[in-house]
């Protein structure tokens, strides 16, 4: 069983699994009842936070023969700005954010609005593993094991109205979940929510996942959970993490980067060697763990399945 438990329990707080599940199974068994005794839950709140992650199959087509990027660094260096603004925030203050319970609305230009249990959600779609290329537009790259469901799969069971042509997604603001998000202590980063968005026909390609999953495990508080967008294509900035609202829109929605700095993160933020950032150069990428640099290729080297989308733009207009 996959056991969430957050540095926060006192270890003397922590009983043995077996100990406290025959506990559990008891009181549910009907001694507590008998006895006049009103046992709500005899698992604290750190425990009832435990999170199993649903069966999944990997997809061999979806993978790469590029060496994994380790799991630590995976988890412990990484931009999640309600954490902080350092890399290594998101992993020291990741216990603070609870993901149970949580729903997802899914809103907007579409006939089957509705607003999911995140747990209903990740049963509700097929769920795979996948290995992505991960770029950043700092420059850095991973390669990542996630575990998600195409986004096409709950667009199509949301029916989007002819109007919609784009998704629009939002994190949760919660300051007392994310330190990030008071201003007073980290100065003013960025607004909240964290607001990203696609081209309907984006999200509907198939690269295109929601993820629950990393490493074969339910995905760590650091990294998004319990639900974030991975669009492998694109620049890390785009895939939105810790989601409570996809809403289709009939223009095109303002992401939080591209607000913050108009001129250096576009929309698209396709990855792109040829186009540079203003302030750096886009050719080339630290490939995190790894010594020396590799060359950045054109949509993170998804051209083949990607690059029909853009046919017809100029992508250095529209970075
Ligand atoms: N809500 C939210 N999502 C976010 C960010 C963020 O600060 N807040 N950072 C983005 C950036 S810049 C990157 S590179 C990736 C990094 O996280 P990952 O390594 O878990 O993909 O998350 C993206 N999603
Ligand atoms: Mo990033």
């Amino acid at each position: 069983m996959l056991i969430k438990r957050p540095s926060d329990i006192k270890p003397s707080e922590i009983t043995d699994e077996s100990v406290w599940k025959s506990r559990r199974d008891l009181l549910r068994g009907g001694a507590a009842a008998a006895l006049g005794i009103t046992v709500p839950s005899i698992m604290s709140p750190a425990m009832a936070q435990q999170i199993k992650l649903p069966p999944f199959k990997k997809n061999a087509a979806m993978a790469t023969d590029e060496e994994l990027t380790s799991r630590d660094a995976v988890t412990g260096y990484n931009n999640f700005y309600e954490f902080g603004l350092d890399k290594r925030d998101p992993a020291k203050f990741a216990d603070m954010l609870k993901t149970r319970p949580w729903t997802l609305e899914v809103t907007g230009e579409c006939e089957n609005a509705k607003t999911w249990d995140i747990d209903e959600l990740t049963t509700a779609f097929d769920l795979e593993e996948r290995i992505y290329r991960l770029r950043c537009v700092e420059a850095w790259s991973m390669v990542v094991p996630w575990i998600g469901f195409e986004l096409g799969a709950l667009i199509k069971a949301a029916k989007p109205t002819s109007k919609a042509k784009y998704v629009r997604m939002e994190t949760l603001v919660d300051p007392k979940m994310f330190p990030g998000q008071t201003p007073s202590l980290f100065g003013s980063s960025l607004n909240w929510p964290y607001v990203e968005g696609l081209r309907i026909d984006e999200a509907m390609n198939p690269l295109t996942i929601m993820a629950v999953g990393l490493y074969g495990d339910v995905i760590p508080n650091q990294n998004g959970a319990p639900i974030r967008l991975v669009v492998p294509w694109k620049y890390g900035f785009k895939s939105i993490k810790s989601i409570v609202k996809i809403e289709f829109t009939e223009d095109e929605p303002r992401s939080t980067w591209n607000v913050s700095a108009p001129r250096e993160y576009g929309f698209y933020a396709n990855v792109n060697p040829e186009v540079d950032h203003p302030r750096w150069s886009q050719a080339k990428e630290r490939r995190v763990g790894t010594i020396g640099k590799r060359k950045t290729l054109p949509f993170n080297g998804y051209g083949e399945q990607v690059a029909d989308l853009y046919a017809n733009m100029d992508l250095t207009k529209f970075y």
